[in-house]
């Protein structure tokens, strides 16, 4: 069977990457539309080797192009105000935004991690795709988790300006353009509350009042409700003057003793891991590896030097891709699955 599929925020950063998957993966598709709002009119996307108009985004548009499998990314108001017209035409939803996360009626789903949950959107008509920090963190901690039982994880990251959309990358390319011409103090300062460029910024959303900004939260709360299991987890999110690709630190405790090398033989293992840990030579993940790959890289992986149960390790993914795009196709791959299975 073949597919009338939608994708929202067609033309974004995320729509972007979520086009070129799924003609990447030959997804079943009958019909492609290119959803977005009326500013975007007169637009088209690539894909494959065709240009697609944009169509805009209205309450009706679902029922008229008949669309079955409808991708979000748009923001979490756009969501807000349109996942119910494209459920209610018969579509399942995926949602890439925070809007639905965490409804209880809503599965928040990693296909390596939990792909089961999948199975209960018929509920509300939609599935979430978690924050991009989160998906590849649960990816790397599924396995390890299952063989020596997580008991905390204390995380740092180094987020890509990507995460923050197009105009956030066009920024930082504005500064370093104006850092050049000794203009930097000038530039404009709008997708950042500070300079980005020649900087890392410890502030990733807004702060809430337990100290912590929403970025930080989401990997709490997120890493819950997707591990079905409540993992003490503390995280600081930077944003670093990188275009694409989040790198984590991972400080992870387990109820046992763990041996780096039989863990690092563990995430061989894994699915959609990539293991890069040879820093006699260097080896090691970084953000310009991971540009437009599908998997999770991971490295450094060593024991921490005074406690047995603790292990540390460093892992980048494409945010745009592993983070948002890759997930939500995968998950959508997995739906058509289990719905043809029936
Ligand atoms: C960032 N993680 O890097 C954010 C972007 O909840 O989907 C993704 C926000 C979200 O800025």
């Amino acid at each position: 069977k073949k597919y009338n599929v939608a994708v929202v925020g067609a033309n974004g950063a995320v729509g972007e990457e979520i086009l070129a998957i799924l003609n990447e993966v030959s997804f079943p598709i009958n019909k492609l539309v290119p959803l977005a709002s009326s500013r975007s009119l007169g637009k088209s996307v690539e894909f494959g080797n065709k240009e697609i108009a944009i169509k805009e985004l209205t309450d009706t548009v679902f029922e008229e192009e008949d669309i079955e499998i409808a991708l979000f990314s748009a923001g979490g108001s756009v969501s807000a105000q349109f996942a119910a017209a494209a459920v209610k035409a018969g579509a399942v939803v995926i949602d890439n935004t925070s809007h639905f996360r965490m409804d209880e009626n809503i599965p928040l789903v990693v296909p390596e991690v939990n792909p089961e949950d999948i199975a209960k959107w018929k509920k509300s008509g939609i599935i979430a795709n978690p924050n991009c920090s989160t998906i590849q963190m649960v990816q790397a901690l599924k396995p390890l988790d299952e063989a020596y039982g997580l008991t905390r994880v204390d995380v740092s990251t180094y987020q890509a300006t990507s995460g923050a959309g197009k105009s956030a990358m066009e920024e930082l390319v504005n500064q370093m353009k104006d850092f050049f011409s000794f203009k930097l103090d000038q530039s404009e300062r709008k997708a950042f509350k500070h300079q980005i460029a020649l900087n890392v910024i410890p502030q990733i959303d807004t702060f809430l009042e337990n100290g912590y900004t929403k970025e930080e939260m989401k990997m709490v709360n997120e890493t819950t409700k997707i591990m079905h299991k409540k993992i003490p987890l503390s995280a600081t999110c930077v944003r670093v003057p990188t275009l694409r690709g989040h790198a984590e630190a991972l400080t992870l405790t387990f109820s046992q003793d763990v041996d780096a090398s039989e863990a690092r033989e563990i995430l061989k293992k894994a699915p959609n891991i990539i293991v890069l840990d040879n820093p006699s030579e260097s080896v090691y993940p970084m953000p310009a590896i991971s540009l437009e790959k599908n998997e999770t890289f991971v490295g450094r992986i060593r024991n921490d030097n005074f406690s047995k149960n603790m292990l540390h390790m460093f892992i980048v993914a494409d945010n745009l891709r592993v983070g948002a795009a890759t997930n939500a196709v995968r998950i959508a791959q997995k739906w058509v699955e289990m719905e043809e299975e029936k």
